[in-house]
């Protein structure tokens, strides 16, 4: 047998390169009309739907589909904090759950349930298809053509053929990844429609501020819970904290974020949010949370010396009840008195803290410059 004829012979690998290419197909498809997509059954829903026996959700459906009156429980104000039942989207432990453990935390946004699906569905697949072919043919070449079993080795410099296949290919299959990635993409700076509720978040050293332009402009500061009140009121230690973001519920949300000192980060991972909270700058971006619910975050900036102290706690509720807990907000407003709430402006940010070599005659400002020591030229 010739060494041409060895090489003729065992390119039938290209079999598995159009193998390759006939499973691309269908999830390009796929992704060219994402609404097909809402028919397959998706794992993220079917998880939601295996939870719909977990008395804690059933909790929520009755809390959507109540009214704000017969919700409100509270005869003083109206309004009453949720409770532990009602903590969404915690990381689960390896003793519990060792693959949920190690993937995204259960998500309550449309643009997360995207952002998963893309992960799950797509990423990781293709990622892993990839690198067990890649693994593959590696291993077929390195046992195959080693020298004691193939002394002579093949002259072939080019196959057309296969080299048309292997460039058309991976162009294929980032196409496939290219169009769900860009519209996720375009989906998440997508701006919130003109009456979104706008809540400004200032990240401060070391807790939040959350204020609220169109209800009063009050600002809710929020700081860490100590360790024994958490545990004792059954809230998780390090994430609970004394004042939570109240917020409506199925209502989209502008958020606009910015830090009074350094900068930190607004995030959420059941959310799928995050926002850097810059000083001196305004961020924005939408969030619609769909379901009633705690949220946890922290703040993922390394800000200083407690930035492993600063969480978030969002809590999203029907809408009367959030109007019945800004009543109880000092200077809280709902409806009209909302609409002459002067638009959040720059001016309005905190000042910027300076660093004490700024300030003049500061003890830490040293000594200006007593002679010339440009260099000479
Ligand atoms: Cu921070």
């Amino acid at each position: 047998m010739t060494l041409g004829e060895i090489a003729r012979k065992h390119l039938n690998f290209l079999g598995i390169m159009a193998a390759l290419g006939l499973l691309a197909a269908p999830v390009s498809a796929m992704a060219a009309n994402p609404q097909s997509l809402e028919g397959v059954p998706n794992p993220i829903e079917m998880t939601a739907e295996e939870n719909a026996a977990d008395p804690t959700i059933s909790a929520v459906e009755a809390a959507e589909g109540t009214t704000g009156e017969t919700v409100t429980t509270d005869a003083a104000s109206g309004y009453t904090p949720l409770g532990p039942d009602m903590i969404k989207g915690q990381p689960v432990s390896a003793e519990d759950d060792l693959l949920g453990s190690m993937t995204f935390q259960p998500q309550f946004t449309d643009i997360g349930d995207d952002a998963l699906f893309m992960h799950d569905i797509i990423l990781m697949p293709i990622i892993t298809f990839i690198s067990l072919f890649v693994l593959g043919l590696l291993l077929w070449v390195i046992v195959k053509y080693r020298r004691k079993a193939n002394p002579v080795p093949s002259k072939t410099s080019h196959n057309t053929l296969i080299e048309v296949i292997w460039t058309i290919v991976p162009v294929l299959i980032l196409v496939v990844i290219a169009v769900p990635s860009i519209s996720l993409l375009a989906k998440q700076y997508k701006s919130p429609p003109e009456d979104a509720l706008t809540i400004k978040v200032t990240g401060y050293q070391w807790y939040w501020g959350y204020t609220y332009p169109d209800n009063g402009d009050f600002e809710v500061i929020s700081n860490m819970m100590d360790e024994g009140e958490a545990l004792a009121k059954n809230l998780p230690p390090q994430l609970a904290v004394d004042n939570r973001m109240v917020v409506p519920v199925g209502e989209p949300l502008r958020l606009q974020i910015s830090g009074a000192d350094v900068i930190h980060s607004f995030a959420i991972p059941s959310l799928w949010f995050k926002m850097d909270a810059v000083p001196g700058r305004l961020n924005e971006k939408t969030l619609t949370i769909k379901e009633p619910g705690i949220y946890y975050g922290q703040c993922m900036e390394l800000c200083g010396a407690r930035h492993g102290y600063m969480p978030i706690a969002i809590e999203a509720v029907p809408r009367a009840q959030f109007e019945a807990w800004v009543r109880g907000q000092p200077g809280g407003t709902v409806g009209e008195a909302a609409e002459d709430a002067a638009p959040i402006t720059e001016t309005e940010l905190p000042g910027l803290q300076q660093p004490e070599s700024a300030v003049e005659d500061a003890p830490g400002a040293g000594l200006p410059p007593t002679e010339d020591t440009s260099p000479t030229t």
